[in-house]
């Protein structure tokens, strides 16, 4: 325990003993215990730092345990988290499934729960407070649309390969989900391959050098559910002797500096943009909590669609 924490925490005691309406009570800090996914893609560094400037700039102690992708490690940080009696805890969900048992032991502790980025299947709405982030289908349908929109007037087939991101999260299945909304009523579009690429470069880049091999004349267009395996892929087919961006359309979802700068060299087409930094959101919901006031069961960020046209100018703006 840091010297500040010790002498916050005894003047709380002396003041509690002698009853006090103890301004030191007010003064001491608060815990929060964040889990995160792991350290798969740009997206989520983007998001790690946000959460952790954020914490400090709001003079919340944060608690940080990464879970490598992990669904163990996760119900793991959460019980410690829990056994530590933090004032709120956050965490984004690596799947949707599976979390009601370590969500009624945080509920019986009597600690708030915040969902960011990922949600969670729960039919029990109570288990958490609130989810803050992207609304990822209507992410796939932005894709789709853009597709639509990019095609229009051409003669088909128009053959797609998707790579999906982590299999069970809750990105991956509303990203196919809402794509598939968009393109299934066009009968010259057809997804003819898809599979994980695990949100990482180097799996997107394996999984696609896969795709190219057996099929590399007939692939039109890459659907990436984020920029990091978009750009693993962008290097396997280059490394195929196709032109990225011109052979094969490259579509993507987050909106990092990887992929506005593979858009400004022509290679990849549009990035459908999801915003990771949710850190100062999450830290003013947390306080808000510990101030006992109620917040909305769902807070939702604000995003856009950038096509190649706009890269250059809008990239010296980029956060991330
Ligand atoms: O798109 C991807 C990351 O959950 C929205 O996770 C997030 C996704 C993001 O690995 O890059």
């Amino acid at each position: 325990m840091s010297i500040q924490r010790r002498t916050v925490l005894a003047t709380t005691l002396v003041a509690a003993a002698y009853g006090l309406p103890s301004l030191a009570r007010a003064q001491k800090k608060i815990v929060l215990g964040f889990s995160q996914v792991g350290a798969e893609s740009g997206w989520r560094t983007a998001n790690t730092d946000s959460i952790k400037s954020a914490a400090k700039d709001a003079g919340i102690e944060l608690k940080f345990a990464d879970a490598q992708q992990k669904q163990e490690n996760q119900i793991k940080a959460i019980r410690s988290f829990i056994a530590q009696k933090v004032d709120v805890i956050a965490f984004s969900p690596v799947v949707e499934t599976g979390w009601d048992p370590v969500l009624q032991e945080a509920k019986a502790a009597k600690i708030p729960v915040i969902l960011t980025d990922r949600s969670v299947d729960s039919k029990d709405k109570s288990l958490y407070v609130t989810f803050m982030g992207s609304d990822f289908i209507e992410e796939g349908r932005k894709a789709g649309r853009w597709l639509e929109n990019f095609e229009k007037g051409k003669p088909g087939p128009i053959n797609i390969v998707e790579l999906q991101g982590t299999v069970g999260s809750a990105p991956a299945i509303d990203r196919k989900k809402g794509f598939e909304e968009i393109i299934g009523s066009d009968n010259r579009m057809k997804i003819i391959r898809s599979q994980t690429g695990d949100f990482t470069r180097a799996k997107g880049k394996e999984v696609m050098e896969a795709f190219l091999k057996s099929d590399a004349k007939n692939i039109n267009v890459l659907y990436a559910h984020n920029d990091d395996m978009a750009l693993g892929a962008i290097q396997a087919i280059e490394e195929a002797g196709l032109k990225p961006g011109t052979d094969i359309t490259i579509i993507s979802i987050d909106g990092t500096k990887g992929a506005f700068e593979a858009m400004i060299a022509g290679k990849q087409n549009v990035v459908i943009e999801c915003n990771p930094l949710l850190g100062p959101q999450l830290m003013q919901a947390t306080k808000d909590l510990v101030a006992g006031k109620s917040l909305p069961k769902r807070i939702e960020t604000v995003e856009s669609i950038y096509p190649q046209e706009v890269a250059a100018a809008e990239f010296p703006k980029r956060k991330y």
